[in-house]
């Protein structure tokens, strides 16, 4: 059997009933087959595989905290710190009830190689807890917080690991955090990004993740002869990633018609209003029902379907697995060219095989994605320099990292003989500067 089986098998026997994971080193190790076939001694001598699908340390805590009601209630949290080999632990925090180990497993495995493709010195790690941030007061998530701050402040900090936001996780829930860090530990220090631009925040983070998006897409049509001026879009989500990447997408040309939430979808003919969108989801925090008041052309639509009209680029920026395979027909049927992954491995496996046999360009998220991580990474050198960048500043390095992305995993692609195929080429460029850094530091 191949050393990358042995492993997979293994993968799987010794971390049962986390699929999320299993898909994540599944899909990454396949795509390493060349690069591992010719290095295979080597490898099996050092356990390369082993080690690099086994976390350095996984933490997992009580989250104790009391509602409005004086109700007491437990919710478990999680860090997961994969791998230090280029940095330190990187990587976000998700509070959704969908969390469990294998889920910010895949997520902290998938880091690895994102945060080694930004080309910035950071690890890769993830956390959170299923805790439910939906309906709650403003005291209810600060009790949260300041709860699993208590307990994740052992473990964290500027030089070791720097957690951020993802689903669940924005900035006020990130403010909640860092006060009680700053409390715990005593330190004013950039133990995590996403910060308020008041307290050593970044201007352009909260943009960076959807921007980047666009960025790295129109580098991409931009090498194929085309642009994104005029292309129809459709955009999953509603969320940080969601927004930033309407608003970018419609700078550029574009015309986004498709949000979604976890209820429901809207159609725009017109183009999604993203002033609109940022009022109902980021100030009033409400369901997507809301947008036809402000847009009375669109149309919302219970349960999913963004991916059933008829785009030219379709953007998944919620969640794993929400792009399969009956969808991504549907998308090709109606003469869908890229397909960009905002969130982390939202396209399923036989979907992203379909695509990319129909010859439908396909980023995955772990480049497409980069953007968030790659900008946290530019507020940790603000942090440390104790210097605050513009805008301009920041957006125009992001830029830089997208296009630079872009080329890295295009040039790993022709390197290995698969020209096009993205997957392979982000999987195989993120793997060869962590790997380099494993074997010069010795079996640790
Ligand atoms: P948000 O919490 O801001 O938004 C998430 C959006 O996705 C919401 O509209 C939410 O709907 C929807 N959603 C979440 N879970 C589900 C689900 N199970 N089914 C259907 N819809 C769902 O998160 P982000 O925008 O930050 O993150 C979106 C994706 O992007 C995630 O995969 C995340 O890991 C990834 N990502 C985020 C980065 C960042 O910087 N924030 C960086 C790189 C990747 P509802 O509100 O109804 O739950
Ligand atoms: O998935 C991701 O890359 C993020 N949620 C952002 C992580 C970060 O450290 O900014």
């Amino acid at each position: 059997m191949s050393y990358v089986d042995e492993v997979l098998e293994r993968v799987i026997r010794e971390n049962p009933n986390e699929p999320e994971f299993h898909q994540a080193v599944k899909e990454v190790l396949d795509s390493l087959r060349p690069v591992v076939d010719a290095n295979e001694e080597q490898f099996r001598r050092d356990a390369l595989l082993e080690r690099l699908t086994n976390p350095e340390r996984q933490i997992k805590f009580r989250v104790p905290w009391v509602d409005d009601k004086g109700q007491a209630h437990v919710n478990t949290g999680y860090r997961v710190q994969f791998n230090s080999a280029i940095g330190p632990y990187k990587g976000g925090l998700r509070l959704h009830p969908s969390v469990n180990l294998g889920i910010i497993k895949f997520l902290g495995f998938e880091q690895i190689f994102k945060n080694s493709l930004t080309g910035l010195p950071i690890g890769g790690g993830k956390g959170g807890s299923d805790f439910d941030p939906k309906g709650k007061s403003d005291r209810e998530i600060m009790a949260f917080c300041q709860s699993f701050m208590t307990e994740l402040c052992k473990y964290i900090g500027a030089d070791t690991d720097v957690p951020a936001g993802d689903i669940g996780t924005g900035a006020r829930e990130i403010g909640y955090m860092y006060g009680q860090y700053k409390r715990i530990r005593g330190l004013f220090e950039g133990v995590l990004t996403g910060k308020g631009l008041s307290y050593g925040g970044s201007l352009a983070r909260t943009e960076a993740t959807g921007y980047g998006v666009l960025y790295i897409t129109e580098e991409m049509l931009k090498c194929k002869g085309d642009t994104l001026e005029g292309k129809t879009v459709a955009v999953s989500g509603a969320g940080n990633v969601a927004i930033y990447a309407i608003q970018k997408a419609t700078q550029l040309g574009a015309k986004v018609v498709t949000c979604s939430d976890s209820t429901g979808w809207v159609y725009d003919p017109d183009g999604i209003d993203v002033a609109a969108l940022k009022e109902i989801k980021e100030v009033k925090r409400q369901r997507l029902t809301e947008y036809k008041t402000y847009r009375p052309n669109s149309e919302y639509h219970e349960g999913k379907g963004v991916w059933s009209v008829k785009v030219d680029i379709a953007l998944p920026c919620a969640t794993q697995n929400e792009l399969c395979l009956e969808d991504a027909k549907m998308l090709v049927s109606n003469g869908v060219i890229a397909v960009s992954e905002g969130a982390n491995m939202p396209t399923t496996p036989d979907a992203i095989e379909y695509l990319q046999k129909s010859g439908v360009y396909f980023l995955p998220g772990k480049a497409a994605n980069a953007g968030g991580v790659a900008t946290s990474a530019l507020e940790m050198s603000q942090n440390s320099e104790r210097l605050q960048w513009t805008f301009e500043e920041v957006d125009s390095k992001l830029k830089t990292i997208m296009v630079n992305v872009f080329h890295n995993i295009d040039d790993a692609a022709k390197k290995y003989g698969m020209e096009g195929n993205y997957v392979a080429g982000a999987n195989i460029a993120g793997f060869e500067k962590v790997v380099n850094a494993m074997n010069a530091q010795g079996i640790v």
